[in-house]
């Protein structure tokens, strides 16, 4: 049998065809052919092993180097390849390449990721996500280095250390890892009101995405297009996912973690592997210095929003990702992000915060891709106009790849009149211009005053949300808080919380079995804005009834019928849906009509918590032998209190009164349910759990 293979012929990693029994040969990273990769050189058969065994040391030393620091934060990440496609040229707004013409493609790599997490950790903590995207323009890279939620915790890039260091594992101890749930986070953000805003996101379910797909990703701070006139213009970027947004329930959550800590990563690998590709609108708040200055926020602080309902969202391009990564380490590890990497065409605005990031992204990969020649890892490095990555004279360093030729190592030369290469000259017609914004004034450690009002849009943000978003965060709230042990720091919180609800107060107070106190000083008065229904997951713009790139679980047993097996089964492929079949045993299930079928995964294996919807399709004496099973009774059990569609044969109606399944919109019979499985069933929720 012949098959393609990657073998890591020196630095590129070519592909060469060979056969299952004709591997060329090994060697050694000098080149060297091995005669023996089984074992190391000995004095005799029982002898000690001997220092001169260069085969062994390479390898064992190889192996001893293969970790790099992991990022410091979004350390836990799961990214792809793809390209971005413009649908609506920005020709009059902006010079950069890749928005000039109408279904202009350009490659790009996109990293999905948790913030405080280590490398290795679950990838569903209530957390954050990154949301970074290379585009690898025919004019350079530009790293849109965003998050699945569109405000900041601080307002100043001083402050990021001290955020950072607070949500971490604690100091002393060593934990929690991956949580905000715990007093050094809490204490932080109590005693930082302009963290209160983002607080609220995070306290939503935004920081619960069901996938990586069904995230909005926004590129927070203001930037600037740069017309070819030179025009500037303010924006902010959006993305829009085709999927629609789609959160899990808490405790749904907290099961994934156990059931299956790579839920997202798994995902993305094996939605792209079906074809079933994320994807993503881009859209952009436009705005000049006018509408800038009439609204009652800075658009320089990133702890602010604009609604969309003020200010609507162009939709500009899509970016699909089509490709999973051939090698985690080669791409998703070494991929570094540096948001002060932007193309001819963009900018950057004064946020403070943006400013700070600035710098700290090189900076960053020097220590953890330990050189200055990072860019030119074949993941970082630019593809440019005919895939000339990069000119200069800028030379040598740690891994050093490139072997220029020529002593033209400094500009401006005139080797090209002798006859020599020259090298590569400016270009003041195309190259990067800075927009020459005015600036002036004194030199201080200062906020502005228009950075003041830390509660409007937290408020704003709250009364946005459906009732059973509020719930959900007031929840979140009780649940993070009983995690503090410091009273004075939750009491501090809910001080602050007062001034964004005073029903949200009450609630987390009650909650928690404490009484409220006085609410804490403000800075500025607290506005009452306009809700702005954008902003919901339930019941909002962006939330689909759909079964595309959603899982069905389809539980079944021996005896099982085999004609409502393939009816649903062929139902939820028909809707665009992913069917998986699960079974007490895998290998084997004797169906009705006496055939025997293997099922996609077993059942303790696989709980109801990793599919989006949940069929049950027994015969009675399976339904009878499921009856004993408490992960059969807890599968449905989880699905009902998480809300999902139930649909089941009528035989198996004694398992789901097993789990206390009560009738209502969500369960229905094999016939009505694809139609059902599309959606989440909110109303049941108030009667399945106790919400602050
Ligand atoms: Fe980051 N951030 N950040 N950040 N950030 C990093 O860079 C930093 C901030 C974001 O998938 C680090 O390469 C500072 C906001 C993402 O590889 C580091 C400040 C937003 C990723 C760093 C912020 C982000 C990072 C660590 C305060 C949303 C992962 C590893 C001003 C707009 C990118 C690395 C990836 C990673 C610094 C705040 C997004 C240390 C100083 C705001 C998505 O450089």
């Amino acid at each position: 049998m012949t098959k393609d293979t990657a073998l890591n012929a020196g630095t590129g990693g070519e592909t060469h065809q060979v056969t299952d029994d004709e591997h060329p040969v090994l060697t050694t990273n000098h080149g060297i052919p091995i005669s023996d990769n089984q074992n190391q050189l000995k004095a005799g058969a029982s002898g000690p092993v001997l220092l001169e065994d260069e085969i062994f040391r390479e390898k064992i030393n190889h192996f001893d180097h293969e970790r790099i620091p992991e990022r410091i934060v979004h350390a836990r990440g799961s990214a792809a390849h793809g390209y971005f496609e413009c649908t609506d040229s920005l020709a009059d707004i902006t010079c950069a390449d890749l928005f000039q013409k109408k279904g202009q493609r350009t490659e790009v790599f996109a990293r999905f990721s948790t913030v405080a997490g280590g490398a290795g950790s679950v990838d569903t903590p209530r957390d954050v996500r990154g949301f970074a995207v290379k585009f690898y323009t025919r004019e350079g890279n530009w790293d849109l280095v965003g998050n699945n939620i569109p405000v900041f915790f601080i307002q100043d890039a001083i402050k990021f250390p001290d955020l950072i260091h607070s949500v971490k594992m604690e100091a002393d101890r060593g934990f929690p890892q991956a949580a905000s749930a715990h007093d050094t986070f809490w204490d932080f953000i109590s005693l930082m009101p302009e963290a209160t805003h983002m607080a609220l996101w995070a306290m939503s379910d935004r920081t619960l995405p069901r996938t990586l797909a069904n995230m909005e990703g926004f590129g927070i701070h203001t930037f600037r297009f740069i017309s070819a006139e030179g025009k500037s213009t303010f924006v902010k970027f959006h993305w829009k996912p085709k999927a629609g947004l789609a959160s899990t329930i808490w405790d749904e959550t907290v099961k994934i973690a156990g059931a299956d800590p790579d839920f997202h990563r798994r995902d993305l690998f094996e939605r792209i592997g079906r074809g079933d590709y994320p994807e993503w609108e881009l859209g952009l708040q436009l705005f000049d210095e006018d509408f800038a200055s009439s609204q009652p926020y800075d658009v320089l602080d990133a702890t602010k929003i604009i609604p969309e309902e003020v200010l609507p969202v162009r939709i500009v391009g899509k970016m699909v990702l089509d490709r999973y990564p051939d090698n985690f380490f080669a791409e998703t590890e070494q991929v570094a992000f540096v948001p002060s990497h932007v193309v001819p065409g963009i900018g950057f605005s004064n946020d403070p915060l943006l400013q700070g990031r600035l710098f700290s992204y090189t900076d960053t990969q020097l220590s953890r891709l330990g050189s200055v020649n990072f860019h030119q890892l074949p993941i970082n490095a630019a593809k440019g106009r005919e895939g000339c990555p990069f000119l200069n004279q800028q030379r040598d360093g740690h891994m050093q790849m490139q072997v220029p030729k020529g002593r033209a190592n400094y500009e401006p030369n005139s080797l090209a009149k002798a006859g020599e290469p020259g090298g590569a000259r400016e270009d003041p017609e195309n190259g990067y211009k800075t927009f020459p914004a005015d600036e002036d004034g004194q030199k201080l450690r200062i906020r502005p005053e228009s950075f003041a009002d830390h509660y409007s849009q937290a408020r704003l943000f709250f009364r946005s949300m459906d009732p059973a978003e509020q719930a959900h965060i007031a929840s979140a709230f009780v649940f993070e808080l009983s995690k503090v042990s410091i009273e004075h720091i939750r009491i501090a919180m809910m001080a602050n919380l007062r001034n964004v609800d005073e029903d949200l107060a009450q609630r987390v107070a009650d909650g928690l079995g404490m009484k409220l106190p006085k609410a804490s000083a403000t800075a500025a008065p607290v506005l009452d804005m306009d809700p702005s229904p954008a902003l919901r997951i339930i019941r909002g713009p962006l939330e689909k009834a759909t079964l595309e790139g959603r899982t069905v679980g389809i539980l079944f047993a021996d005896g099982s019928d085999a004609g409502e097996l393939d009816t649903v089964t062929k139902a939820v492929k028909a809707a665009g849906g992913h069917p998986l079949t699960i079974a007490p045993k895998v290998g084997a299930v004797k169906l009705s009509d006496g055939s025997t079928v293997k099922a996609d995964a077993q059942l303790a294996g696989q709980p109801s918590v990793t599919v989006d919807a949940c069929a049950v399709v027994l015969s009675k004496e399976g339904c009878a032998m499921l009856l004993k099973e408490a992960a059969a009774v807890q599968w449905v059990m989880d699905a009902f209190g998480h809300l999902k569609a139930i649909g089941a044969s009528a035989a198996a109606q004694p398992l789901l009164d097993k789990a206390g399944v009560e009738a209502d919109e969500g369960v229905t019979d094999l016939d009505g349910f694809v139609e059902a499985a599309k959606r989440r069933y909110w109303d049941r929720e108030p009667k399945v759990r106790t919400l602050a």
